[in-house]
Order: structure tokens, then C-alpha cells, then sequence
């Protein structure tokens, strides 16, 4: 009996894991375990012999088990130390300290620019980006011969062979929002319409969708001048600048009557852009005063009213004013590049904060 509780005692202390453990508890007092065995021998016992053995082996029975329970226990708790060890979790660091994200260059321009208009006065307005062939080309003095149809590389929706309605479009420029907002609101009316364009053309200058942000004022007394005024207001603004050139060329949009585009003073030297200084002429913008037919189209009387308008494409102002070099990576979605060029999500551009500090 004595060789047993050694024996015994010695294994369970021994046992590496829970289930040895049970290996030893059913080797021992199973059943048929050792112990047990013996047990049942005490039947071919002498009385004297039993009443020695009986309780002996009562005891190395209760030993035993109470061995086989506390090292179980033991391994428990090994155990759990062991999980919580590993599993150990720090609650207290910060939050996404590595991926942080950040605002895109065009989202940033965008809001620069509305917040230069809204302070001039300017509202903003949006519109669908598919839209019916009248307010994307006929409202704006574009009929269906003319040959500023065919330049546009204009996206067409589908339609079926025997259905000969024209088919919309994807907007190519966003003309349509200003039409809409003449028919909803009538004059006077200042807006800026920012907003995805879409066109048919992929090469290093050009990608199939961009941005957009047209102007539009219409008044009883609007000219040439209120307009070059707004432009020199926008301009000094937007490139953070206390004074600035501009020059009006003629040009020719069939939306406006007289038309012109504008070039800003600048100076490229060491390839780095510096706007009001310079030698250089850059041009950033078209512009003229809208023409009668299109402020007839938005059921404004032309008699009575005049109105300037102007286009202007954020993406290019996004390049030249954060030295991007490569148009296409604005799409590319390549976070090392969003990092570099991307800004604070909680820096939103105003006129009082500061436009991009
Ligand atoms: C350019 C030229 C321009 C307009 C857009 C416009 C809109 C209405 C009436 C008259 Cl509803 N004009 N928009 C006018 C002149 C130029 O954009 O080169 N954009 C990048």
C-alpha cells in the first residue's frame, strides 16, 4: 500500500496536463483502476486481516483523489496565467495612431473653393450627373449640328434602336446645374456649381471623369467688370497671395457673348510656380457674359437681366497649387501618395482659419 501512495503521489505531481491527469485518475480508482482492485480483494480477506486493510486503503483511496484535485486545480490556474499572459491586451493606447486618414488634394481644392464664393456672396448648387441632351447642350446654345458636340467626346446612355428620343448623357461640363437653377430661382442669382464632369479622353492631361466648378451671376446692372473683380478675388484668395495680374483674351464659347479666357502673372522659374510675380502667363479659367438664348433657356428675361459666368477645372487648380505632377494620381488610390499630398481631416479650409495651413 505504501508503494502505491509513493507511486502515486509522485505521478499526479508529476502530470504535465489535464488529461494525463485523468489518464492517472482512471489507472488509479477507476473502476478497474489499481486501487479499486485491491479493494475488491479485501472479500478473500481473513476478518483480522480486512479490519487492517479496510481503512488503510479507505485512506489511500481519500489521498489519492484529493491529490488527483488539487493538481487538477493547479493546472487550471497554470493554465489561465498562461492565456491571460499571451493574450494580454493594452485598452489604454490610442486609437488608429498608424492608419489615420486623410482628406484628397481635389476634396480639399473643392472646399477651398466654396468657401472663397460663399464669401463673395455665391451659393452652391448641385444636379445630376446624367442628364437630358437639351440641358447639357441646347439650353446652352449648343444645337444638335454644332460641331462643340463632336469636341466634347461626350459619354451616350443607350437607347433602344426603334426609340428615337435623344439619348442622355453623362454631363460634360456643369452648365446643366446653372440652367436648373435659373428655371428654380429665378434672378437676381449668384451660384457656384462644383461638381464631376465627364468626358471621352484618357491621356496624361485628361482623365474620363473630373471636376468642375462653373459661376453664374445674373442682375439688372452685371458687366465685364464685376466679373474681373470676382476672378482677382478668387484668385488671390485661392493662392494665398496679396495681389495678382489677370488678362482677359478674346475667346470663344457659344455660351457667353463676349468670351474670354484668363491667363494669372507667374513665374516658373526652378520649375516651382509662384503666383503675381514673373514673366509668365498661365491660363486657368474661361469666362464672358451669358449669352441671351441660354438666359432665355432658364426663363430669365434677357432684356432685363445680364449675367456673367465662368468655368474652371479643379483638378488642373489642385496641381498647380500643390505641385502635383501627375494628374492621374488623383485616382490611383495609393495610400503612400494620399499621405504626402492629403490633408488633416479637421483642418477644413475657411477664410478666417485659413485656407490650407
Ligand atoms: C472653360 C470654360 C466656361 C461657362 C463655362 C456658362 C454657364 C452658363 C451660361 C454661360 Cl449656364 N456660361 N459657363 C462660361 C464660360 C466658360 O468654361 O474653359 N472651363 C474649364
Amino acid at each position: 500500500m505504501d508503494d502505491l501512495r509513493v507511486k502515486y503521489l509522485k505521478l499526479i505531481a508529476d502530470a504535465s496536463d489535464e488529461s494525463s491527469l485523468e489518464d492517472l485518475r482512471v489507472q488509479a480508482v477507476g473502476k478497474k483502476g489499481e486501487i479499486s482492485l485491491q479493494m475488491r480483494s479485501l472479500g478473500k480477506m481473513t476478518p483480522e486481516e480486512r479490519q487492517l486493510a479496510g481503512p488503510a486503503l479507505n485512506t489511500l483511496k481519500d489521498e489519492v483523489n484529493s491529490a488527483l484535485l488539487a493538481r487538477r486545480s493547479s493546472l487550471a490556474d497554470a493554465a489561465l496565467e498562461e492565456r491571460l499572459k499571451s493574450e494580454w491586451l493594452d485598452v489604454t493606447l490610442p486609437s488608429r495612431t498608424e492608419r489615420q486618414g486623410s482628406i484628397h488634394p481635389i476634396s480639399q481644392v473643392w472646399e477651398e473653393v466654396i468657401a472663397i464664393f460663399a464669401d463673395l456672396g455665391f451659393g452652391v448648387a448641385e444636379g445630376p450627373q446624367i442628364e437630358s441632351d437639351w440641358y447639357n447642350f441646347d439650353a446652352l446654345n449648343i444645337p444638335g449640328h454644332h460641331p462643340a458636340r463632336a469636341e466634347m467626346d461626350t459619354f451616350y446612355t443607350y437607347r433602344a434602336e426603334d426609340d428615337d428620343r435623344p439619348p442622355h448623357v453623362l454631363r460634360t461640363h456643369t452648365s446643366p446645374v446653372q440652367i436648373r437653377s435659373m428655371e428654380k430661382m429665378g434672378a437676381p442669382l449668384r451660384i457656384i456649381c462644383p461638381g464631376r464632369v465627364y468626358r471621352a479622353d484618357y491621356d496624361q492631361t485628361h482623365t474620363p471623369m473630373f471636376h468642375q466648378v462653373e459661376g453664374l451671376a445674373v442682375d439688372t446692372d452685371i458687366s465685364m467688370a464685376n466679373l474681373k473683380w470676382c476672378l482677382e478675388e478668387f484668385v488671390k484668395a485661392f493662392f494665398e497671395v496679396d495681389s495678382v495680374e489677370l488678362r482677359f483674351r478674346a475667346s470663344h464659347f457659344p455660351f457667353t457673348e463676349p468670351s474670354a479666357e484668363v491667363d494669372i502673372r507667374c513665374s516658373w522659374s526652378g520649375g516651382q510656380l509662384k503666383v503675381g510675380e514673373g514673366n509668365d502667363w498661365m491660363e486657368i479659367l474661361g469666362s464672358g457674359m451669358v449669352h441671351p438664348k441660354v438666359l432665355k433657356a432658364g426663363g430669365i428675361d434677357p432684356q432685363k437681366y445680364q449675367g456673367f459666368a465662368f468655368g474652371l477645372g479643379i483638378d488642373r487648380i489642385a496641381m498647380l497649387k500643390y505641385g502635383i505632377p501627375d494628374l492621374r494620381a488623383f485616382f490611383d488610390s495609393d495610400l503612400r501618395w494620399l499621405r504626402h499630398y492629403g490633408f488633416l481631416a479637421l483642418d477644413k479650409p475657411g477664410l478666417i482659419s485659413g485656407l490650407s495651413s
